[in-house]
């Protein structure tokens, strides 16, 4: 499979306000050089955290078409990449597209968007955090947060990160199925934060700090999982893609937390985006002790 640009799937909604979900990746993507093909899975007028009485539209009957539609036309991808979905049938959908999709030279990443803080999103339940199980059987990568993590593991949510059990919890992800597993929003000494991920075949932990800054921006994890996404297709490494992503979300909040506006609305992407096109001149990536 050639492509003159690299082509990712995305199965996420839209929400029309708040820089979450498609609204970040297709700028995010395109900017990498990578072609965006989104398979909505709803539409919102917001993101689901911190607005009131937003409008959710559930598109699950239209997948399924859309799906068909694309395999009838001979189109294939480079990456499926889900996230948010809109309903726990869903999950089913998301599955044949993997189905219809998989080849061996292409990637399956599975961002199990369940929750955060502790807690799950307003329109997540528990069917859905099942179905999730047997969804990230079939992914390659799987980028979760800590809360999505103890979700998908059947561990207490609530409780209080603690890296030390994080190597357990990324050998337990990898075992369901997922070579990759990266978990992001990890706290880490010295006030920072981290992401960090297991790679099953080359039997490697790796780590990626950066400065904690205490705001919390909707859409981050959507933005973070697009960079990865993007540098791994233009041939980086694991540990440099998650620098990239690390370096992008933490430019993206600092050129956010000094303006005084609400963090519902999301990180200032749209002043850090053309920092994608610059080449990383100095890594941080570690092998996780
Ligand atoms: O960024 C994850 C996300 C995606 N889509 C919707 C959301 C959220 C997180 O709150 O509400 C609709």
């Amino acid at each position: 499979m050639k492509h003159l640009v690299k082509r990712v799937a995305a199965v996420h909604d839209l929400s029309g306000f708040g820089r979450a979900s498609l609204s970040v990746i297709v700028p995010i993507l395109s900017t990498m050089k990578v072609q965006v093909c989104p398979l909505p899975t709803a539409v919102l007028s917001t993101h689901t955290g911190g607005f009131e009485g937003y409008n959710f539209i559930d598109l699950t009957e239209t997948m399924e078409p859309t799906i068909e539609h694309w395999e009838k036309l001979g189109i294939n991808f480079d990456c499926i990449y889900s996230g948010f979905l809109g309903s726990p049938k869903q999950v089913n959908i998301v599955s044949k597209c993997i189905d219809t999709f998989k080849r061996e030279d292409n990637i399956v990443v599975v961002d199990p968007v369940m929750g955060d803080n502790g807690k799950l999103y307003d329109t997540m339940d528990d069917e859905m955090v099942t179905n999730m199980r047997g969804l990230i059987k079939k992914a390659d990568i799987i980028t979760p947060n800590f809360t999505e993590v103890m979700y998908l593991l059947g561990e207490d949510p609530g409780k209080e990160p603690d890296p030390k059990n994080i190597k357990e919890y990324l050998m337990r992800l990898s075992e369901i199925g997922p070579n990759i597993v990266i978990i992001t929003s990890v706290p880490d000494k010295d006030k920072r934060t981290s992401v960090v991920a297991y790679d099953k075949k080359f039997n490697r932990f790796w780590k990626v700090s950066c400065e904690y800054i205490p705001a919390h921006y909707p859409g981050t994890g959507d933005s973070f999982t697009s960079v990865v996404i993007g540098s791994l297709l233009q041939g980086d490494s694991l540990p440099m893609a998650l620098d990239r992503g690390v370096q992008f979300i933490s430019s993206c909040i600092k050129a956010s937390y000094g303006f005084d506006y609400k963090e519902r609305e999301g990180i200032l992407l749209e002043l850090v985006l053309e920092n994608l096109k610059m080449p990383i001149l100095m890594s941080s990536y570690e092998l996780l002790e």
